[in-house]
């Protein structure tokens, strides 16, 4: 069945200062620039600095101070009930604003609020995204994680806990984004492995001994060993990396992102059979990644 005006979008997801306005600005020019029709949509109600101007913006509707100012919330309550107020408004607000811009747009970058306990544990924004699904939105989470979170193994664990249970309750296609990685280097001395072993995520055994020679954390030996033997089970989290002002590793987080959403399949964007069979299948040498991936940010060890 042929859709007509498909729409897609990245939901661009991740803690407070992960980078997520910096790159829903940033791919709005990459994608510009590759002739999409790319909107920005700001989803934070807390968004103070947008170095972006939104097609459709959320504080329109209601802030985080505002809830504060007049509910009397505490910023963590307010924006969970902005949040709350974002699905209730979903067919009265979100989507007669997403509708007024015609055929104008049909590539959306949506900068989503940044506390993670909106995707771990609360509904609302699930609902949201369901309801833009259902829209036929095609849709694509892109969870961005600071790198520096690689340079203690306690973070690290914390943040494969938190990648995997937004995946499984988000349950959409999803790619998880170390971001920063052009300060990888800075913290360099401080990675204990090398960093396929972060973005592959393959066999946390050496990090559970890491995590041992910690005095602090050996207590929780156990629990350290389940929840790593859990994220092994699953086998769904991995790492891009990402400088966001690097236009060669935009390159390559557009092509999972492409995949990802659908966008390479079915768009009608001019493209050879080489660039659609370099997307489809993983096309490419570990020695290849290594080089274009990880090798502009850290030594191999
Ligand atoms: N060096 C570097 N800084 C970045 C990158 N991405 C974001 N930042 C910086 O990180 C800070 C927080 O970014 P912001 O987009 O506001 O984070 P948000 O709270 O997730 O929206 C800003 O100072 C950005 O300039 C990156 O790839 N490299
Ligand atoms: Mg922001």
């Amino acid at each position: 069945m042929k859709v007509e005006n498909p729409r897609y979008g990245q939901l661009v997801i991740g803690p407070p200062g992960s980078g997520k306005s910096t790159y829903c600005h940033e791919a709005y020019k990459f994608y510009e620039n590759l002739g999409r029709q790319v909107g920005v949509v700001n989803l934070d109600p807390a968004n103070d600095n947008m170095p972006y101007s939104p097609v459709v913006n959320i504080m329109e509707l209601i802030t985080v101070e505002d809830c504060m100012e007049h509910i009397k919330l505490g910023p963590n309550g307010a924006l969970m009930h902005c949040a709350e107020y974002l699905e209730q408004h979903i067919d009265k607000w979100l989507l007669p604003a997403l509708s007024k811009l015609g055929n104008k747009y049909n590539y959306f970058l949506f900068d989503c609020p940044g506390q993670i306990e909106l995707y771990t544990h609360h509904n609302a924004m699930a609902h949201v995204f369901e309801r833009l699904e259902s829209e036929r939105y095609s849709l694509v989470t892109v969870n961005l994680i600071d790198s520096h979170y690689c340079s203690e193994p306690s973070k690290f664990i914390a943040t494969l806990l938190m990648a995997l249970n937004t995946m499984l309750r988000m349950s959409l296609p999803h790619v998880n984004v170390l971001s920063k990685a052009d300060l990888l280097r800075k913290h360099e001395s401080m990675l204990h492995f090398n960093m396929d072993f972060y973005t592959d995520v393959l066999d946390l055994k050496y990090l559970l001994e890491k995590l041992d020679e910690d005095p602090a954390i050996h207590k929780y030996q156990k629990l350290n060993e389940a929840i790593c033997s859990m994220v092994e089970d699953y086998a769904l989290v991995s790492f891009q990396l990402l400088d966001v002002f690097n236009t060669d590793s935009m390159l390559r987080l557009h092509s999972h992102l492409d995949k990802a959403n659908g966008y390479v399949y079915k768009a009608g964007e001019e493209r050879t059979v080489n660039s659609l069979m370099t997307c489809a299948v993983g096309a490419e040498t570990e020695a290849v990644r290594q080089q274009s991936d990880i090798e502009p940010y850290v030594r191999h060890k």
